[in-house]
């Protein structure tokens, strides 16, 4: 065996001490070659990724699609609610609450007082109804059920049933803005009923900042905009009408804390709006208490927020 092997005519590359290899300037310049060629690809993924990042955040998309503000509440007052009531509609109204409740068997619709959450005037829907969201308009009561695909109409004065409306789909929250029925199902889209023809005028699909938001569920129209409150969610959030999109959330979640809740379904729903104040009132599903709060648009503590635009 001879001490000193042949040269190897293709050495491999991963034996650039082999004294035998070919000569080691080759092997060295071609490292150095694929060196160089990693280092043009690094440096251009890098490049190419900060580029990503300040599109994202700057000019390849509106400002509209900025993820919107966060603001705190403020508590107010708060009244006392009846436990046995399971919220799907709140409305505030010539100095009471029209509440609407939910649950095969449990449904109802109530007049209740504010101060001592009395119930002054009840009717209770048949057990195949599972009451949801409720709007006044002109004097009458309407209410929707959650998958029966009837709504109901009351006088405000009497309870008493005056008819019923169809429509597709499900029915979770009710609203009014003055011209429509604003209708939510539990998707990211919006409902605009007629109240006379109960026809769909047409639809909105809410997002926030450029993503859909799913789950909306009681609705509250003031100030131009509709308030909602998201299924299992402890934010209420600012709707713009016109193009879907949120304008404000709002951070509820030292309401009423989940340990305090009698069962899993004990969420956040119930908002109505006092024009008076501008306050709002806010409860959830067998809460035992209805907060009044006050929605400020204000930067919160932490400093974070910034108000958005117009639209
Ligand atoms: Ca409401």
């Amino acid at each position: 065996m001879s001490a000193h092997p042949k040269p190897r005519k293709n050495a491999p590359f991963d034996h650039p001490h082999d004294e035998a290899s070919p000569p080691r300037k080759r092997t060295t310049r071609t490292t150095a070659a694929r060196r160089v060629r990693w280092k043009w690809l690094a440096s251009g993924l890098a490049v190419g990724l900060v580029v990503a990042i300040l599109l994202a955040i700057t000019g390849a998309f509106p400002m509209s699609n900025a993820a919107p503000p966060v603001f705190p509440c403020e508590v107010i007052a708060s009244y006392p609610h009846a436990e046995d009531a399971f919220t799907q509609g709140l409305i505030y109204k010539d100095g009471f609450f029209y509440e609407g409740t939910g649950g095969h068997g449990e449904s109802s619709l109530r007049k209740v007082q504010v101060s001592n959450g009395e119930v002054v005037q009840r009717v209770d829907l048949d057990p195949r109804f599972f009451g949801e969201g409720i709007a006044v308009v002109d004097g009458k009561i309407y209410q929707l059920t959650w998958r029966s695909r009837v709504g109901f109409i009351y006088d405000q004065e009497t309870f008493e049933r005056q008819g019923e409306f169809a429509y597709t789909g499900e029915g979770w929250g009710l609203t009014y803005d003055g011209k429509h029925l604003v209708m939510s199902d539990g998707t990211d889209v919006l409902r605009f009923l007629d109240p006379l023809t109960f026809r769909e005028a047409r639809r909105l699909r809410v997002t926030s900042g450029g993503r859909q938001l799913y789950k909306i569920n009681e609705l509250e129209f003031a100030n131009g905009f509709i308030y909602a409150n998201l299924w299992h969610s402890d934010y209420l959030v600012k709707i713009a009408p016109d193009t879907g999109r949120v304008a404000a959330w709002f951070d509820l979640r030292g309401l009423w804390p989940s340990h305090r809740r009698s069962h899993r379904e004990a969420v956040l729903n119930g908002i109505a709006h006092h024009p008076a104040t501008g306050n709002f009132f806010v409860t959830g599903k067998n809460w035992p208490q209805v907060f009044e709060v006050r929605l400020a648009e204000q930067p919160s503590s932490r400093g974070s927020a910034t108000r958005p635009s117009a639209n």
